[in-house]
């Protein structure tokens, strides 16, 4: 039983699960967790993928870091391009950002990433590769798509994730109390 909710904000690199998730902890006082940082950090990985410039990952040793963090107890939010990997007992909502194509390579490109890595993840984001991975891997109530092209969308996304928590922390004092 969890005090605070666990939430992963999932979707294509650049959609902007970092911003969001750096908005929400300031607003509720949850803990950013950047699974991303947590691969670098403590070294969850089976080194660089030169092509594509990103670290390639060791999944139980990034899940054994996540343990003995104690990301299970509550209060995490949760940042990566994955969600899989997480088992379900952990979680409590997933967010899955969306952005148009348009957008996410404008951004991407702003990244400068690498012309392989950029294409690959606009066709990721065109097949909804991520979102069909949260629905595949969580119960379907606990899945829910936001876009993210805009900053108002980015603040009414925060607002709606902030008034989720709220609610669930209610739920589960009300359930105490019975
Ligand atoms: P991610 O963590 O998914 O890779 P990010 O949070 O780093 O993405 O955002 C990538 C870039 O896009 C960054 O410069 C901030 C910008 N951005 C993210 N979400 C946005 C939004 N809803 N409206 C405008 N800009 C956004």
């Amino acid at each position: 039983m969890r005090a605070e909710p666990n939430i992963i904000i999932t979707g294509t690199p650049g959609v902007g699960k970092t911003t969001h998730a750096e908005a929400l902890a300031e607003r509720t006082g949850l803990r950013h967790v950047s699974v991303n940082e947590v691969v670098k950090d403590k070294g969850c990985h089976e080194g660089w993928d030169e092509e594509f410039k990103s670290w390639i990952v060791d999944e139980d040793k990034l899940l054994d870091a996540l343990e003995e963090d104690n990301v299970k107890a509550g209060g995490c939010i949760i940042d990566w391009h994955g969600c899989e990997i997480f088992p379900e007992s952990w979680i409590d909502l997933v967010v899955v950002l969306r952005v148009d194509s348009s957008t996410l390579y404008d951004r991407l490109s702003a990244r400068k990433y690498p012309e392989a890595k950029l294409q690959e993840n606009l066709d990721s984001e065109i097949m909804e590769v991520l979102l069909q991975e949260a629905r595949d891997s969580y119960d379907e109530q606990m899945v829910v798509e936001l876009t993210s092209n805009s900053t108002d969308e980015m603040d009414s996304n925060v607002d709606r994730i902030e008034a989720w928590i709220k609610q669930w922390k209610q739920d589960q004092a009300g359930d105490g109390e019975e």
